[in-house]
């Protein structure tokens, strides 16, 4: 089963809005394998963003994303990084469908709530830079409600 990687950053947090965003992914049937609620540090901003490292909005991003504690976790379902990248909504809030997160909670690119993995390579190497192999896959009773 497919996993990927999700970060509430700082203004989700800030905003008191954890549980309305985790509600979301939940409902929408995919399973929490791993959860924290950490302070991110300058070392760990700097690897995750790595790709982003030169373009002109980097600096802002590390700063926004290390200024308050965010919640990490582990999403898992059938086509996770998709699903949760489609429940997030487009990058920029204002291009973001509505009914989507970015969409329903904001208005700028740098405070857009939500992180996803964008891909399959990029979910394995988020999960283990958040969580190593701190993993609890359980059995979900009502999965055979969700899942075919
Ligand atoms: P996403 O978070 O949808 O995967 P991304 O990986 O391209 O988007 O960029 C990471 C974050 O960087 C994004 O959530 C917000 C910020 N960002 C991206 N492009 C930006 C821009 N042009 N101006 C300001 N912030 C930007
Ligand atoms: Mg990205």
């Amino acid at each position: 089963m497919e996993r990927t990687f999700v970060m509430l950053k700082p203004d989700a947090v800030q905003r008191g809005l954890i549980g309305e965003i985790i509600a979301r992914f939940e409902k929408r049937g995919l399973k929490i394998i791993a959860m924290k609620f950490m302070k991110v540090s300058r070392d760990l901003a700097e690897k995750h963003y790595a790709v982003h490292k030169g373009r002109p909005f980097y600096d802002g991003l590390i700063q926004y994303i290390t200024s308050g504690p965010v919640v990490a976790m582990v999403l898992q379902g059938p086509n996770a990084i998709q699903v949760a990248r489609n429940t997030m909504g487009a990058t920029n809030p204002v291009d973001a469908a509505a009914g989507t997160i970015r969409a329903d909670f904001g208005l700028e690119i740098g405070r857009n709530l939500v992180h996803g993995s964008d891909g399959p390579e990029t979910a394995a190497f988020e999960i283990g830079l958040w969580f190593g192999d701190e993993l609890e896959d359980w059995d979900r009773d009502v999965d055979r409600w969700i899942l075919e």
